[in-house]
């Protein structure tokens, strides 16, 4: 039985860490729940506009439901540091906004003439305007705001999930979904519909389709979105040659998740010549897969246009530089007997995991370390072993040249051990981590000096 109240006090207290940088791998943003993420490129920094999805407590949303208050922004040039520029809207700052709906679902954000548009849905206090969701826009000169908005929802659309999408031709579109997707023109403005709202009517009839995410490449333009096609979620994408259809089903771009996380939603991009999918799923609430968390991976097409199918990662994108805390359980391969991944406190899982290494030979691989020109001469593991331990660190396999060889004096408590290297090699390569021990060893992070 999860204790909701004690975990939420210590998720406020983790919490949000405003202006603060986030270094993470997958989940990627680790200081409060986000979900739906759309993602943008503006003035040659990414953008990530999530929902943000809190623990809901009697009298503060619906027990057991999503439950969203507000939105932040988070950006980064490299897809690793990532800041977090703070809340932009809020729902009891929005004149329309049922002030105490706590659905602040999926937004976007785009950009046009000099502007930021941000366009989120939730649920109207008036309820002659609807009875159930609609979408807003908030206006701002900059990304990360402030954002403006607007007194009243776009009149015409019922929903949500809003995405929008600006053509070649300066042709803005805004999509959404209820039940079906939905596309229509903007206006030159992006605050009002400049054509009746239509049902992009040949994606799959059965099962729930939702989160629409419209993007071009090559004159192909790619409609992609959330259907239920078994149990849960999975991403699967049409194609066509004009942004409103007619779709050709192409099929899918993830699977389920395979440990049930029921909703996925995401956003795709191109950075610096690399495609990337933008996805949730619910690392960091294992148990309670209304409060998720956005993830980061690579795209691929095949030469034929077709998107190659998305495996999830932890590991994610990006290198990570050998001076920094090395997150081990954010691995590229695991073995498969005596190695493991658990939370470092199961009652403030915001603290992240551990790999806990049970026998000797249990081994993890972490890829893409970048060590750099200048020799390194130390390591650092935050680690705990009651019985004491010996670990060896290699390079590019686990028969690859030994880095170092560490001794975990025994103890219940967590110590950083320090050691010296016994051979530096320059550039990026896999590191791999190996017990040498029958007693436990846990670590959190090793870094090298
Ligand atoms: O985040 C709330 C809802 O869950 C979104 O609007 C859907 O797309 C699903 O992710």
């Amino acid at each position: 039985m999860v204790n909701y109240r004690l975990f939420y006090l210590l998720s406020v207290l983790a919490g949000p860490l405003l202006g603060s940088t986030v270094r993470a791998q997958n989940p990627f943003i680790t200081n409060q729940f986000t979900a739906d993420p759309s993602a943008r490129v503006f003035n040659g920094r990414v953008y990530v506009y999530p929902s943000h999805d809190i623990l809901a407590t009697p009298g503060r949303g619906r027990v057991g439901w999503f439950a969203m208050e507000d939105y932040h922004v988070f950006s980064s040039a490299n897809l690793t540091d990532w800041t977090d520029h703070g809340v932009l809207v809020t729902q009891n700052k929005v004149p329309w906004v049922k002030p105490d709906s706590y659905s602040m679902w999926a937004p976007d954000c785009g950009y046009r003439n000099g502007k930021y548009y941000f366009y989120f849905p939730s649920t109207p206090r008036d309820t002659t305007i609807n009875k159930g969701f609609t979408v807003g826009v908030a206006v701002g000169d900059k990304p990360t705001g402030p954002f403006v908005p607007q007194p009243l929802p776009i009149k015409g659309v019922r929903g949500i999930d809003p995405n929008v999408f600006i053509d070649k031709d300066g042709q803005a579109y805004l999509y959404w979904s209820q039940g079906n997707i939905y596309g229509a023109k903007l206006k030159e403005n992006m605050l009002e519909l400049a054509s009746e709202p239509q049902t992009l009517g040949e994606l799959p009839t059965k099962g729930l389709k939702e989160g629409p995410y419209l993007f071009e490449r090559n004159g192909t333009y790619y409609l992609t979105y959330p259907h239920v096609a078994n149990k849960t979620e999975r991403l699967e994408y049409a194609t066509s040659t004009s942004p409103l259809g007619p779709f050709t089903v192409q099929g899918v771009l993830m699977d389920e998740s395979p440990t049930g996380c029921w909703t996925n939603h995401h956003s795709i991009l191109e950075f610096e010549n690399q495609w990337y999918l933008f996805y949730h799923h619910n690392d960091l609430s294992p148990s309670f897969d209304k409060n998720r968390s956005i993830r980061l991976d690579s795209l691929f097409f095949e030469p034929t246009g077709a998107i190659r199918k998305v495996v999830p990662t932890l590991r994610g994108v990006g290198l990570t530089d050998a001076r920094q805390k090395i997150q081990l359980d954010r691995y590229s391969r695991l073995s498969s007997h005596g190695a493991s991944i658990a939370f470092l406190d199961t009652l403030n899982k915001f603290q992240g995991w551990k790999t806990v290494f049970a026998s000797p030979q249990a081994w993890v691989q972490y890829n893409g370390v970048a060590f750099g020109k200048q020799a390194l001469r130390t390591v650092t593991l935050r680690t705990q072993a009651a019985a004491g331990a010996t670990v060896q660190l290699r390079l590019d396999g686990a028969t690859g040249p030994l880095l170092a060889q560490v001794t975990v004096p025994k103890g219940s408590q967590w110590q950083e051990v320090k050691a010296p290297l016994t051979a530096f090699k320059p550039g990026t390569h896999t590191l791999v981590v190996s017990s040498q021990t029958n007693s436990p060893v846990a670590i959190d992070w090793v870094k090298f000096e």
